[in-house]
Formats: structure tokens, C-alpha cells, sequence
């Protein structure tokens, strides 16, 4: 049984590539046709809609190049060694992902060397078994710092609008500091809040165990407990998701949605959250482009695999503040909603 449910997402990956291959048989009747590009696009948390944005720039790209995409769900280590084989079986010549854990890196890169692979990270970058980052593949992410550090000013900014008494209201700094891009995201985030004057010793951290809701939730509920005194909250955290789950549990505490001011990151995982009628805690978002994102990290795994043109190393991108006020217009701009 369990071998039968390990091979599924192989016979998949096969079946669709097997699909790919009758196309590409009756296109290829001259011997000089060059071979049809295809590439993959693997990522870790394939429910978050960020994830499915990006899968849609991706998606562009391929209609733009002409080339075609595979696009898998990696939720660990397993499912990434599983889809490398199938997407070598299927003719897939190179692949972005976005990694279930950054300690893998070593053995990706290994296998994608083994097997001939071209690779580009995305959003988390691999780290070396000494820690380092693994600066030798090519890597396209946030700037999470600046980012981080956008979304404390925001907060800052906007309890100072509301004229809140500093000392009635405290920081939920939702961290998963194992996580690079995480940790600088909200290390920036909180840098800035006390460069701002807030006071240190009322920034608290919540560290989630999950990178999800419920992981975020159970995270900020534990804080919430611990500080009965404090009356105003502002929470941040290193996505919408972090964020989202705090402010779930200042409900479940009480706390009415004019006492709370959260500030997500992505802007793709909080619409709902910003089109409720009546508004909630969740005040707004450092919006960053996953389409941009998905659309230019396999437009340069094209021209790699294709011309041969390595992509830059390093390549970052920046945010903007999404509020209930703006979010519509920015986010059609964006191409994320129609
Ligand atoms: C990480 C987070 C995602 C997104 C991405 C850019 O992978 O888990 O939500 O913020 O960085």
C-alpha cells in the first residue's frame, strides 16, 4: 500500500509527460527540429495562494517561449527526490523550486547535477551543510530586510494614526527563524519598529512551529496568554499566513478589530481576509510580486537551457503597502485579480 501511494505522483509525472510525448512526436517529423524545451516548477506549500501565482507567471512564460511546464507540489524532502526522477524520465531539461527545507540544497544540487539538471531557487535559498548560503545556484527572492523592515514602519506609522498609548500596546512578532528569508523579514520588521522609538522590552516573539495558520494561531495564543495586560496589538510576521493565524487568536481572545494592527507579507494570501465587509485586525500587506517572480525565474531557466545565458546569481525584489483602501486597484494592476 504504501509503495503504491509512493509511486503515484511518479505514474503522474509519467502520464502527463507521456501526453507531452505524442505532441512532441508529430511536431518532430524533420530530424533537424531542435528538442522541445520543458521545464519544471516545484514548490513547497502548493495551497498558499503566493505558490499559485507564481505558478501562473510561470504559466505566462511558457505561453510566451513556447515551452512546456510541469509544475509539482514539494511538501518534503521525499516528494522532491521523487519528482527530480520523474521529471528526468520525462525529458524535463531544468527546474525552479522553492524548497520544502533549505538543508536539502546539497542533495538537490547533487541530484540535479547527476542527472543534468539546470536549477534556480526561488523565495528560499539553499544553505550548505556549514550553513552557508549556496551562493553557486542562481537564486531569485524578497528582499526580505527592506521588506521586513517596510512592514514595522507601516505598523508604526499606523498606530500613530489611531493615537494609541504606547503603553497599552505591545508587538506579536510571529518569527520562524529557521528560516532565512523568515528571520531577515522579521528581524527587519522589528529593527525598524524600535528604530521608530517603540520599546524594546514590549516587542515580543511568537515563534510559530508551522508555517501555516494553525501554526501562527497556536504561536500568538501562547503570547496572547502570557500578556493578559496588554490592550493593543500590533502583529507582524514573514507572510500573510503568520500574520493571518495571530490575528485569528486575538479574536478567539476578544480583542475588537480596532484594537489590533496586523501587517502581512506576499499580498496574495490575504484577499479574502481584506474583502470581509466587516474589517478585521488584518490591516494590510507589503504586496510582492509572485507572478513577477514566477514569469522571470523560468523566463531565465529558459534562456539557459535554451541559449545557455547563466542567470544573474542573486536577484531581488521589492514590496509595496496593500491596505482595505487600495488593495483592489494594485492587485488588478498586478495581474493577480482580474
Ligand atoms: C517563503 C514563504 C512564502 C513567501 C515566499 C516569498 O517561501 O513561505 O509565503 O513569502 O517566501
Amino acid at each position: 500500500m504504501k509503495l503504491t501511494l509512493r509511486l503515484l505522483p511518479v505514474l503522474a509525472g509519467l502520464i502527463f509527460i507521456t501526453g507531452c510525448d505524442k505532441k512532441s512526436a508529430s511536431t518532430s517529423a524533420t530530424p533537424a527540429a531542435p528538442a522541445p524545451v520543458k521545464l519544471g516548477y516545484l514548490v513547497k506549500q502548493p495551497e498558499e495562494p503566493w505558490f499559485q501565482y507564481e505558478w501562473k507567471g510561470a504559466e505566462a512564460a511558457a505561453r510566451k517561449h513556447g515551452f512546456e511546464l510541469v509544475k509539482l507540489g514539494v511538501q518534503d524532502g521525499e516528494k522532491v527526490m521523487t519528482a527530480l526522477d520523474s521529471l528526468v524520465a520525462g525529458g524535463v531539461q531544468g527546474f525552479v523550486i522553492c524548497t520544502p527545507d533549505v538543508r536539502l540544497g546539497p542533495a538537490i544540487v547533487a541530484r540535479a547535477k547527476l542527472k543534468g539538471l539546470k536549477l534556480i531557487t526561488v523565495d528560499d535559498r539553499f544553505v550548505s551543510a556549514d550553513g552557508k548560503f549556496m551562493s553557486e545556484v542562481p537564486y531569485m527572492g524578497m528582499s526580505a530586510s527592506k521588506i521586513g523592515e517596510a512592514q514595522g514602519q507601516s505598523l508604526y506609522a499606523e498606530m500613530q494614526q489611531r493615537s494609541w498609548p504606547v503603553a497599552e500596546t505591545a508587538v506579536c512578532a510571529v518569527t520562524f527563524e529557521e528560516l532565512d528569508t523568515a528571520r531577515e523579514r522579521t528581524d527587519g520588521s522589528v529593527a525598524a519598529l524600535k528604530a521608530a522609538g517603540f520599546p524594546a522590552d514590549r516587542i515580543f516573539k511568537a515563534p510559530q512551529k508551522t508555517t501555516d495558520v494553525p501554526g501562527s494561531f497556536d504561536a500568538a495564543n501562547i503570547l496572547l496568554t502570557q500578556h493578559p495586560e496588554v490592550k493593543r496589538w500590533l502583529v507582524l510576521g514573514m507572510n500573510d499566513t503568520a500574520v493571518l493565524g495571530a490575528i485569528r487568536a486575538t479574536e478567539g481572545r476578544g480583542f475588537a478589530a480596532e484594537n489590533i494592527i496586523g501587517i502581512g507579507i506576499n499580498g496574495t494570501d490575504c484577499i479574502d481576509e481584506l474583502r470581509k465587509t466587516k474589517p478585521t485586525g488584518f490591516f494590510g500587506s507589503m504586496l510582492v510580486s509572485a507572478p513577477s517572480e514566477g514569469f522571470k525565474t523560468s523566463e531565465m531557466l529558459y534562456h539557459w537551457v535554451k541559449d545557455g545565458t547563466t542567470p544573474p546569481p542573486d536577484t531581488r525584489t521589492t514590496g509595496i503597502l496593500i491596505t482595505r483602501a487600495n488593495f483592489e486597484q494594485i492587485l488588478r494592476q498586478e495581474g493577480i485579480i482580474e
